[in-house]
């Protein structure tokens, strides 16, 4: 995902230098979670465990299986980490909230993930604007403990400086919207998600896979970097992977020239299907006409 042309994944030595200052990472501070975070964390865990079946794809089914993750309480971070470490070298460092861009990107570049470390309020299971501590680690870890995404991510981290610099990070942004957070993979049972962005949520995980109202067409970078999309309601496409070497090839990827070549074109909405486009499923639409416009993020 390099932008300066063909790279190996530089070693974290490299990148000493850009460290940024630890300021943003926090103690998770795991014994002050009080019964009542606790209790919204087991509701939130036990019903998307019963729904994930037959929707999440093998590799998410398999992160989850291999964490010292469970219903009954708020997983531990140093705890979870030794798992994860020890599978792929990530680990999760407790942040506020948002995090400034190279802040974020700095971490990811480090195999560092960030999460929240606060919990929804029990009046807001299904709705949220930052993400806490559910969608970071139920949405996310569970993917980073595969090897492929671990270096897919963390590659993302690597070029989101350099797309900064040009300009166009707004464009890798849409790559990770797309893919990281509401990625859907082709399986031999049918079509599966792997995004967080889905994965946590419990009324997109149906929505994105069972729905008639979106499109799903076929995964391509070109396409995917022209393409806005919705920031508070389901996404209007979805766009599905074959399998996810397709991430690792585009881990190793110069994005330069995919870069330049989207300049020339404009941007698409949410919703746009082009003749190009590898069409899975055509949606109707349904969903969004009956709601009010909703944010794009352009
Ligand atoms: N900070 N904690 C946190 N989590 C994110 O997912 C995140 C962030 N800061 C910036 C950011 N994401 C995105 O805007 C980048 O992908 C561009
Ligand atoms: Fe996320």
């Amino acid at each position: 995902m390099s932008a300066a042309g063909p790279e190996t994944k530089p070693s974290a030595s490299q990148h000493a230098e850009a460290r940024v200052p630890d300021e943003w990472v926090i103690d998770q501070d795991w014994a002050s979670y009080t019964p009542q975070e606790h209790d919204v964390w087991r509701t939130l865990f036990e019903r998307q465990a019963r729904l994930l079946p037959g929707l999440a794809c093998d590799e998410f089914v398999q992160g989850m299986r291999e964490l010292p993750i469970t219903s009954d309480r708020i997983p531990d971070f140093h705890e979870m980490n030794q798992a994860l470490r020890k599978k792929t070298g990530w680990e999760v460092v407790a942040v506020p909230g948002l995090v400034p861009d190279d802040v974020f990107f700095d971490h990811l570049a480090h195999r560092r993930f960030p999460a929240g470390r606060f919990i929804r309020k029990p009046t807001e299971l299904d709705y949220l604007e930052e993400p806490d501590i559910f969608h970071d680690v139920f949405g996310h870890v569970p993917m980073l403990m595969n090897p492929v995404i671990a270096n897919y991510i963390q590659a993302y981290g690597q070029g989101g400086q350099r797309a900064h610099e040009l300009g166009v990070l707004h464009k890798l942004a849409r790559v990770y919207w797309y893919t990281v957070e509401f990625g859907l993979i082709q399986q031999a049972d049918g079509i599966r998600v792997y995004g967080a962005g889905i994965a946590s949520s419990f009324t997109e995980s149906v929505f994105s896979v069972g729905s008639a109202s979106p499109n799903r067409v076929r995964f391509n970078v070109d396409r995917v970097m022209r393409t806005q999309y919705r920031i508070n309601d389901f996404q209007e496409t979805y766009f599905v992977i074959r399998n996810l070497d397709e991430l690792l090839a585009l881990a190793d990827e110069d994005f330069g020239p995919i870069y330049e070549r989207s300049q020339n074109q404009g941007d698409l909405a949410p919703g746009q299907l082009l003749a190009s486009d590898d069409v899975l499923a055509r949606g109707s639409g349904e969903h969004h006409l009956r709601c009010s416009p909703k944010a794009v993020r352009a």
